[in-house]
C-alpha cells in the first residue's frame, strides 16, 4: 500500500494501492494507527468489492454494526447501511439522503459507533462529497470565554429529530411517531468535551445533526450556548471535503471528525453502502 499523508493542518491520508482482499495483520496494524492518528482515511482506486469481501474487510479493524433501524439494512447483509436513492427492481431499497447534516455516528447512544466505513457504490452529478470537520482543531480554536462555559459540562443528544417516515406510519400523528422513537432512543448525555482512549488532546463533542442542549443550564441560556458553539464548529476554514469516486473508500473515527453528506438538491443517482465498526476501544475515557 502506499500512503500519502495530510500537509499541517489538513485531514485525509490517502492509501492507494491497497487490496482489501490481501490485506496482512501488518497492513490493518498500520492503517489503525494512521487511523487514529490522521482521523480519516480515503482508500483510492479499489477494484470493485464484493458485499461479503467489504464486511470480511472491514471486520478486520472491529466488530461491524447491525444498524438499530432494519430499514437502512441491504436485503442479503444485515451489516450494510445501504443510503440510496435508486430503485432496485422497482422497489426502494434502504433510505435515501441520509446524513445531511453535521453529525457523529450513533452520537445518541450511550455507546456512540467508533468507526465508520463508507462505500460510494453511484456517484452521479457534481459536488457529490462527504464533509468533516476536525474537532481537535476546532476545541483547539475555541475562544477561551466559549471553552470556560463548557468545562466540566455535558451535552444532550437525541436521534429523534432525525427519524425518517416510512410507509408503515402514513396515518400515523407526528407526535405518536416522534414518542415512539423516542422510547426506542431516549436523549444521552457526553462530556461536551472528550477524551480518546488513544490520544492526548481532548475533542469537542457535539454536532448540529444530534446535540440538543448543554446540560446544567436554564434553557434558553443552554440554547444560545449551544447555538454559539456550533456556529463556531461549522465555520468554512474548519471544512473539508472528500470527493466521492467510484473506487474509493472512505474510513474515520466518530470521536474525532463530524461528518456530513453533500447536499443533492437534484437527487441525482446516488447509493452508498456504510459499515459501522466497533474497535473494542472505549468510545472516550475520563479525564486524567
Ligand atoms: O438517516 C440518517 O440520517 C441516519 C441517522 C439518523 N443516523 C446515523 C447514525 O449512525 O447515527
Ligand atoms: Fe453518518
Amino acid at each position: 500500500m502506499r500512503v500519502t499523508k495530510p500537509s499541517e493542518g489538513q485531514l485525509c491520508v490517502e492509501i492507494a494501492d491497497l487490496v482489501p482482499n490481501d490485506i496482512t495483520d501488518e497492513e490493518v496494524q498500520e492503517v489503525k494507527q494512521l487511523l487514529y492518528e490522521h482521523k480519516l482515511i480515503v482508500f483510492t482506486g479499489l477494484d470493485e468489492l464484493a458485499n461479503k469481501d467489504y464486511i470480511r474487510f472491514a471486520s478486520r479493524f472491529g466488530e461491524p454494526q447491525k444498524y438499530f433501524q432494519k430499514n437502512y439494512h441491504h436485503r442479503d447483509h444485515e451489516e450494510l447501511f445501504v443510503s440510496s436513492n435508486v430503485l432496485e427492481d422497482g422497489k426502494k431499497v434502504g433510505v435515501a439522503g441520509t446524513g445531511m447534516y453535521w453529525h457523529s455516528d450513533y452520537q445518541f447512544f450511550e455507546a456512540p459507533l467508533p468507526l465508520t466505513m463508507v462505500y460510494p457504490k453511484r456517484v452521479e452529478g457534481p459536488d457529490r462529497a462527504t464533509h468533516y470537520i476536525d474537532m481537535e482543531q476546532v476545541l483547539r480554536g475555541l475562544p477561551p470565554s466559549l471553552r470556560l462555559k463548557i468545562d466540566q459540562r455535558q451535552a444532550i443528544h437525541e436521534g429523534k429529530w432525525r427519524y425518517k417516515i416510512q410507509e408503515s406510519d402514513i396515518d400515523r400523528s407526528i407526535t405518536d411517531i416522534l414518542d415512539e422513537i423516542g422510547r426506542m432512543v431516549p436523549p444521552v448525555k457526553h462530556p461536551v468535551s472528550i477524551h480518546h482512549p488513544l490520544k492526548e488532546r481532548a475533542l469537542l463533542y457535539i454536532s448540529r445533526g444530534f446535540t440538543v442542549g448543554i446540560d446544567g443550564y436554564p434553557h434558553e441560556e443552554s440554547q444560545q450556548l449551544l447555538q454559539e458553539l456550533l456556529a463556531f464548529v461549522e465555520l468554512p476554514e474548519h471544512i473539508h471535503s472528500v470527493p466521492w469516486k467510484l473506487g474509493n473508500l472512505l474510513f474515520w473515527d466518530n470521536r474525532q471528525v463530524l461528518h456530513r453528506a453533500s447536499d443533492n438538491p437534484h437527487r441525482h443517482p446516488s447509493v452508498s453502502y456504510r459499515i459501522g465498526i466497533y474497535d473494542g476501544l472505549p468510545f472516550y475515557v475520563p479525564r486524567t
